[in-house]
């Protein structure tokens, strides 16, 4: 969550940077917030001239990973537009919000510096939290019927009039012939880790004939292309403080055409390790099968009426591959010498690797558990 020691850290310009788009109020506090590993995200506290006080969200994009912020600004609008409309016009019963796109002053949806900063303003979701670590299968099972509301609610958005921001994103076969690269040339290949790196190598090996199971699928057409968020990792599904409600799916950056089961994989990933996936005590990492109840128990029903028989066939492989895929791309991240995912210490790629693969392992390890638990939630 929001880490005050950095507020320190916050350059100074970030207060004209703010001032650039058409907020309300006067700025009063600006400070790091949130626990992202790919964009800066900060917290803006508003005063509105004495009748109270609000807040905006203010993110610089991470360029190095979007390499075309505008689409990705593109993709936001038309996603956040569908949804309110398609709110207005079928109310959900429940409390939803999304945040909205805050356009700069010069009535654009983000701001270039002209220096290869890109930064984008979205309203705040008042009075909500995030987790990264589920305690309860209340929590999940709110988790999981929020990714079913989100899916529900892009449903009827033709794929197509979203752009692909990240391509290669979730492409299980193309990380892996990343990883071959990286490890032909990597300075860190060999040296201080070498019996972490021998192990991830291993757990490489072993996972290698299954890569390519959800892309051949896709391929044979026995999964169709919907819009999937990407990247549901639990802290990026806020919950309302008082009624412990998820009320929004945020982190709308990868959102495109893709397989809904990425999407379902990552939300249990993220929300069945008890021990979060920045634990430096990875082999204790376990996959929680309470939480996991939870999460299906929230998610299938919301689906349900649009959900093959094949969907749920490949659930359990999307589970335990997105894990393994995860895993893979800290651990190439790692031999590259830290390019993409921020990190706070050297190794940390290595010890976020070796979590979930050990994640991964403990999945496999329970598929008939999981396997039956999905037919019984979804029978
Ligand atoms: P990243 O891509 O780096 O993960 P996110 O968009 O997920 O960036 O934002 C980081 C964190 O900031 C989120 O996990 C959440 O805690 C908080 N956050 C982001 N947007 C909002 C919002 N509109 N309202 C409330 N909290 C938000
Ligand atoms: C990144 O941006 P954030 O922190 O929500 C990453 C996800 C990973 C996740 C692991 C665009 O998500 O794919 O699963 O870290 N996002 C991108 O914590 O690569
Ligand atoms: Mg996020």
């Amino acid at each position: 969550m929001e880490s005050p020691g950095e507020t320190t850290k916050v350059s100074e310009n970030i207060l004209a940077i703010a001032g650039q788009f058409n907020h309300q109020g006067k700025i009063v506090q600006i400070k790091p917030f949130g626990n992202g590993n790919i964009n800066d995200t900060f917290l803006v506290d508003l005063d509105l001239n004495g009748q109270g006080q609000t807040s905006f969200i203010l993110q610089r994009i991470n360029h190095q990973v979007f390499k075309n912020p505008a689409a990705v600004m593109g993709n936001m609008v038309w996603v956040t537009t569908h949804i309110k409309q398609k709110l207005q016009r079928y109310p959900l019963g429940r409390p939803w919000s999304m945040p909205e796109v805050i356009l700069t002053k010069n009535n654009q949806d983000h701001w270039d510096s002209g220096t290869g900063q890109f930064w984008r303003a979205i309203s705040f979701i008042e009075g909500s939290e995030s987790f990264d670590i589920l305690t309860s299968p209340r929590q999940a099972q709110e988790v999981g019927t929020a990714l079913g509301i989100f899916h529900q609610l892009l449903s009827d958005l033709p794929p197509a009039k979203l752009v692909d921001t990240l391509p290669g994103f979730h492409h299980t076969p193309g990380y892996l012939q990343q990883y071959h690269q990286a490890l032909a040339s990597s300075q860190r290949a060999v040296g201080e880790f070498n019996r972490e790196i021998a192990h991830c190598r291993a757990v490489v090996e072993e996972w290698t004939p299954v890569v390519e199971v959800l892309e051949q699928a896709k391929v044979k057409r026995l999964l169709p292309l919907r819009l999937m968020h990407g990247d549901p990792k639990v802290n990026n599904i806020l919950f309302d403080r008082q009624s412990g409600q998820a009320v929004s799916v945020i982190d709308l950056d990868t959102t495109k055409p893709g397989l809904i089961h990425y999407d379902l994989g990552d939300c249990l990933r993220s929300g069945c390790n008890l021990l979060g996936e920045e634990t430096e005590n990875w082999s204790a990492v376990e996959f929680d099968l309470d939480l996991c109840q939870g999460i299906l128990q929230g998610y299938l029903p919301q689906c349900r009426h649009f959900l093959t028989a094949a969907d749920y066939d490949y659930f359990f492989p999307a589970i335990a591959l997105i894990s393994f895929e995860l895993g893979l791309r800290f651990f190439t991240d790692y031999l590259n010498g830290d390019h993409y995912f921020k990190v706070k210490y050297p190794p940390h790629n290595l010890i976020r690797a070796l979590v979930q693969f050990q994640l991964a392992t403990r999945i496999k390890s329970q598929e008939s558990s999981i396997r039956q638990m999905i037919e019984e939630i979804s029978g």
